[in-house]
């Protein structure tokens, strides 16, 4: 039987219709993980625009040679999606390195008592609730429950929301051009259609009382390191997904569905009580579907899937709530009249394969039928370091294009180092606008549609000094000869990564983040424990 249970609601026995009803609202509740990868050369990727999108008042203008460090430097203070790359790295090592050195909380059952005899797991992914703005407004017990957005957009300012405008004749011209996006939105706002990453303008015609925040990266990363403290002593199997996302596995701590239930619901409290933000859960026997159930839950509720009622519950999914199935692959498919996992299903294998390719027909074909083998992976290893700007790029000449590289390249230095590794392949990406699009981006100093080229050379000695891969990646740049101000966006990547050789290089990435001192932080967590 399908059950949603949130702190204010218990509904049993509810049609799967009904429960999709209650959540309708975002499609981006699982951004793909290429989302918010630092380099934006995804779909989305016009998401990182540091703009409050009136021209003059962006807060990273377009790059100048004579400004080129500044320019770097201001893009990565203010990219969100740099923030959450590097705070998703992050996580992911301190889960690694954690689940090596402390034991949960709750103690293993023996095999016959606990899930893991009867061969059903039991999976849960757990993501915290409109996680920037819940954050931001933890002190502000006056906004909870109203449409709050956090963007970098320059709305009346924050402290007089009551003086905001309240209909849409009397918001200034500049607000509803505004193309700044919004990066978090609360529930209320959602509720009148405002979804994630909406511009500012879109978003303040549908709800003119919309109250803006702006970005708190400190308390965002702080709070994102207790959510993992806390999942830590629920388990020893822990998936970092992102700094609102993981998965757990809590198959060798339970022995039904009513203890699964009451432990999420314990966890769910305690991140509520310790962080001060809602958190919502997705139970089930695998990835996919604990994933799925999420969304279900959202706000502020855990909804489990009993094994038995997988196939009903996919028969009502459509498409594009599969994770990893983004704008194109459902375009695509609904080109093929398939708009649900149940017209999926009747698509072959071989036909699927034969659309996507091997890897993503495969995998279409079994999410389409809740097959997901998966198991989580609490190992990371680090495969590369990049710096990637899409935003601001208006390059007259070549001059300008190649002080970028230069300037890229000092950065991926000191990001190397303070990786400590160095990496045998340098790869120079770039984002050249497509014949057919518009000089002048929708979004001001956007990148609008663009072709991503990429071009690799692999070096005898590994490296990570700027001085070779700016000669590097100059190289490149000749080999690719674009036309300057058709670049909309560059970035540099080093990969095949080891240890320098002072360190030896023959220690495998995980290794070595096991050998390296702990943090501060990390000691504090230990210690805790
Ligand atoms: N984020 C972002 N830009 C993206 C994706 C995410 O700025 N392209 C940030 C803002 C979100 C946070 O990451 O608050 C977490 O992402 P989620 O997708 O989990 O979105 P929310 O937590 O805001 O909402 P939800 O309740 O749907 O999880
Ligand atoms: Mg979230
Ligand atoms: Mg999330």
């Amino acid at each position: 039987m399908l059950r949603i249970i949130s702190s204010c609601r218990l509904i049993d026995a509810i049609s799967p219709l009904l429960l999709l009803d209650l959540t309708s609202g975002s499609d981006e509740l699982f951004p793909e993980p290429d989302s918010i990868s630092e380099a934006g050369f995804s779909e989305c990727s016009e998401a990182d625009s540091i703009t409050d999108g009136q021209q003059g008042t962006s807060v990273v203008k377009a790059y100048q040679s004579s400004e080129g460090a500044e320019f770097v430097n201001s893009f990565f203070t203010h990219s969100r999606l740099h923030y959450l790359s590097t705070w998703s790295m992050e996580l992911k090592q301190f889960t690694a390195k954690m689940l090596r050195l402390v034991s949960p909380r709750y103690p293993l059952l023996p095999a016959r008592d606990s899930l893991r005899g009867t061969g059903v797991r039991a999976v849960v992914h757990i993501d915290l609730d409109c996680f920037f703005v819940s954050v931001s407004i933890r002190n502000k017990p006056h906004l909870k429950g109203k449409a709050v957005a956090v963007t970098h957009a320059k709305l009346p300012k924050t402290g007089s929301e009551s003086k905001h405008p309240t209909t849409k004749d009397s918001i200034p011209k500049h607000l509803l051009d505004s193309t700044s996006d919004i990066a978090s939105c609360s529930y209320a706002a959602r509720d009148v259609g405002v979804k994630n990453g909406m511009s500012v303008g879109e978003a303040i015609k549908l709800c003119p009382d919309l109250i803006p925040l702006s970005y708190d990266f400190e308390a965002y990363r702080e709070v994102s390191q207790c959510f993992y403290e806390i999942l830590l002593q629920y388990s020893s199997c822990v998936e970092a997904v992102s700094c609102d996302e993981a998965f757990i596995e809590l198959t060798d701590y339970v022995s039904g569905p009513e203890q699964v239930e009451d432990l999420v619901l314990k966890l769910r409290s305690e991140v509520e009580s310790k962080v001060g933000c809602t958190v919502s859960a997705g139970v089930a026997h695998n990835m996919l579907l604990a994933r799925m159930c999420t969304r279900i839950a959202k706000p502020n509720g855990q909804f489990y899937l009993p094994l038995i009622s997988t196939g009903n519950f996919l028969e009502s999914q459509t498409v594009n709530n599969l994770p990893g199935v983004g704008y194109s692959t459902t375009r695509k498919l609904r080109e093929m009249s398939i708009e649900t996992c149940s017209q999926l299903r009747t698509l072959s294998l071989e036909k699927l394969q034969n659309t996507f390719g091997n890897k993503t027909g495969k995998s279409l074909h079994d999410f389409a039928r809740g097959i997901d083998e998966r198991v989580l992976k609490t190992e990371t290893e680090r495969k590369s370091v990049s710096v990637d700007i899409n935003y601001g790029i208006r390059f007259k000449n070549m001059s300008e294009a190649e002080s970028l590289i230069s300037n890229l390249a000092t950065e991926l230095e000191k990001r190397s180092c303070d990786a400590g590794v160095v990496g045998g392949t340098v790869t120079l990406k770039m984002k050249i606008r497509q014949a057919s699009a518009p000089k002048e981006t929708w979004k001001y100093l956007g990148h609008g549609a663009c072709n991503n080229v990429t071009r690799s050379l692999t070096l005898l000695q590994p490296t990570r000094s700027a001085g070779e891969m700016t000669r590097l990646a100059l190289r490149l740049l000749k080999q690719v000869g674009p036309v300057a101000s058709d670049i909309r966006g560059m970035g540099l990547q080093l990969s095949k990564l080891v240890l320098p050789s002072s360190e030896g290089s023959s220690l495998g990435m995980d290794m070595r983040a096991f050998l390296k001192p702990m943090s501060d932080q990390e000691a504090r967590y230990v210690l805790h424990i």
